[in-house]
């Protein structure tokens, strides 16, 4: 069923799983009244001619998937207001509607005239792989979390660092918790760490990428994005939920530097099947605002996800849209060597295998470990089993044995 027609050239379709005491019809006119040009009553001014210009419309409800989609006029959006007025109207109060029990956002769907507004990343998968060299072989890049989380200084992290490239990984990444405590300023630790990445550099000739945190006050961040630059970075790091999609949007703007999106806090509003967001939307807004890696989970990892939906968030974000560049999937958090191969086989080549524990952890420590993740990459490559694997890989046989 459907309510009017609405150009989807001149509209972004929204779509809802809804569950409502109202009849999905009804529900989805409040909703589309609520997000553009109605309250709970008609008001004075708000003429028929005003709500067929200006109103959102159901453009379709299936009662099956207790679904509803809504059409949301763009000339009510100035792509400058970005994508924070974009989910003020998508996904603004319609979740603490009276009249809804539970309602999810699942998925956006674009016209080029909204889109064209928007840059969208500067470095995507093709951009990354060539700042590490593996354009040619496109295996999937070995990453890592410098853990213990927070706690290190300059020097200690640093050397944590050249031991995790020296030992293979492609990438490096500041904890999301770790800022620029006074301990560790985001100034010495930069210049301490690129210090290290330049003699891996100039001892195998691999260019690893150091993400340094810059998730700071939204009016700071660029100045923190200059810090990383002035001091030889070359990839900085935005946890963009709790700073903002519009944080992200002018960092990637304005920046010359690859920028990793960490997702922390998205499960507040993801994980419920129910209620909230989906990680699709999270995707495409993180596509459209200019993150060129994206956390979007694993096939087999710590975190919950749903494997169905990592392999979709990662097809969405490695396949042609519009005229953006790709989004590098990270599959992070509870990923160490004994799940590498399960993640490559579903998850395919284009992603990151970013290990945190499954590094820090291995009974060597750093360095053993990033050796014992690449062997578990290569055993993959190569089509052969981790325990075969480790029978001529030392690393990888003690990671091996500690995990039986
Ligand atoms: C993982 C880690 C990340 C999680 C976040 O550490 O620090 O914050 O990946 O989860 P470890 P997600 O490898 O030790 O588990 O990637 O799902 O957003």
């Amino acid at each position: 069923m459907y309510d009017t027609y609405a150009d989807p050239e001149e509209h972004i379709i929204a779509d809802y799983y809804v569950e409502s005491t109202y009849p999905l019809m009804k529900i989805g006119r409040m909703i589309a009244a609520e997000e553009s040009t109605g309250s709970w009553v008609i008001s004075e001014r708000e003429t028929k001619e005003l709500i067929e210009k200006y109103g959102a419309k159901v453009v379709e409800t299936n009662e099956e998937k207790s679904t509803v989609k809504i059409a949301y006029p763009i000339i009510n959006l100035n792509p400058d207001d970005g994508v924070a007025l974009l989910l003020s109207t998508a996904a603004g109060n319609i979740f603490g509607m009276s009249a809804i029990k539970n309602i999810k956002l699942l998925d956006l769907k674009f016209p080029e005239n909204y889109v064209k507004e928007f840059k969208g990343p500067n470095f995507g998968i093709d951009g990354i792989r060539k700042l590490v060299g593996t354009e040619k072989s496109g295996r999937p890049h070995v990453g890592t979390i410098i853990k213990p989380d927070v706690g290190l200084e300059p020097e200690e992290f640093a050397e944590t660092c050249y031991e995790a490239a020296t030992g293979g990984c492609d990438f490096i990444k500041d904890d999301e918790l770790l800022g620029s405590p006074v301990y560790c300023t985001r100034e010495e630790r930069v210049a301490a760490v690129m210090e290290k990445l330049d003699i891996v550099k100039e001892e195998t000739g691999r260019n690893v990428l150091y993400a340094c945190n810059i998730t700071t006050r939204v009016d700071k961040i660029l100045d923190a994005a200059d810090i990383v630059m002035d001091n030889g970075g070359n990839c900085v790091m935005l946890n963009f939920v709790t700073t903002g999609f519009s944080a992200l949007r002018v960092l990637s703007e304005n920046t010359k530097l690859p920028v990793h999106c960490h997702r922390d806090m998205h499960a507040a509003f993801t994980r419920n099947p129910r209620h909230g967001i989906e990680m699709m939307v999270v995707s495409e807004l993180v596509r459209l605002c200019g993150g060129d890696q994206l956390h979007t989970g694993t096939a087999a990892g710590k975190m919950s996800a749903s494997e169905y939906g990592v392999l979709n968030y990662n097809k969405f974000l490695t396949q042609e849209w519009f005229h953006f560049k790709t989004v590098f999937p990270v599959a992070s958090g509870g990923v160490h060597p004994g799940v590498v191969e399960n993640n490559i086989k579903i998850l395919g080549n284009d992603i990151v295998l970013q290990a945190g524990g499954g590094i820090h952890g291995h009974p060597r420590g750093t360095r053993a470990g990033a050796v014992a993740m690449k062997q578990a990459v290569d055993a993959a490559m190569k089509g052969i089993k981790i325990e075969e694997y480790a029978k001529s890989h030392e690393e990888l046989r003690l990671w091996v044995e500690k995990m039986k």
